[in-house]
């Protein structure tokens, strides 16, 4: 089902003053930024080897962002795996007894299909499955 790291999503108050770090510092190369307006997060995507980290800003206060911002403060949010079909593993997941967020999937950046596995069935790591356009 899982084929590879996609993506690390990092929770940052912004992306203005996170993005150097990452690109200047650790030299990784800056994709772009993007809103997702379902997830109300403005996301900058930098690349590194076949994975890339994913820098989220919320877009609005009731954003799940802003609520992980302002419990926990800057860090990692989540892990993101790559699937062929989402709809097929949300299928098994759903048959295995897995709590999901998302028992459908959702629009996410790039165009792709995502869903998000609830944290506490995933040892505290909230978990995403996507699927590429
Ligand atoms: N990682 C690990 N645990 C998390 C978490 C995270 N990112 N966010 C919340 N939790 C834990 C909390 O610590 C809390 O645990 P305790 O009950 O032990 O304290 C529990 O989950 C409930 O958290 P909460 O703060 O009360 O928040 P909610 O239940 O309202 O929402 C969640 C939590 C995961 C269901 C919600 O954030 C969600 O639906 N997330 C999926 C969507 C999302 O995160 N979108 C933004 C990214 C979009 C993108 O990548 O494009």
């Amino acid at each position: 089902m899982a084929k590879l790291i996609s993506h690390v999503g990092i929770a940052v108050k912004s992306l203005d003053a996170s993005i150097p770090f990452y690109r200047d510092v650790l030299g990784m190369e800056f994709e772009g930024t993007e809103v997702v307006a379902e997830q109300k997060v403005k996301v900058a995507f930098l690349v590194v080897g076949e994975s890339r980290i994913e820098l989220l800003e919320p877009t609005s206060d009731d954003s799940p962002v802003a609520k992980f911002l302002e419990k926990n403060g800057e860090g990692t949010h989540h892990i993101a795996y790559q699937v062929d079909d989402l709809a097929a593993a949300l299928a098994d997941l759903k048959a295995k007894g897995v709590r999901l967020i998302d028992e459908t999937p959702r629009r996410g950046a790039h165009g792709s299909l995502i869903a998000f596995i609830h944290p506490k069935a995933s040892g505290g790591v909230l978990t995403e499955l996507c699927q590429a356009h």
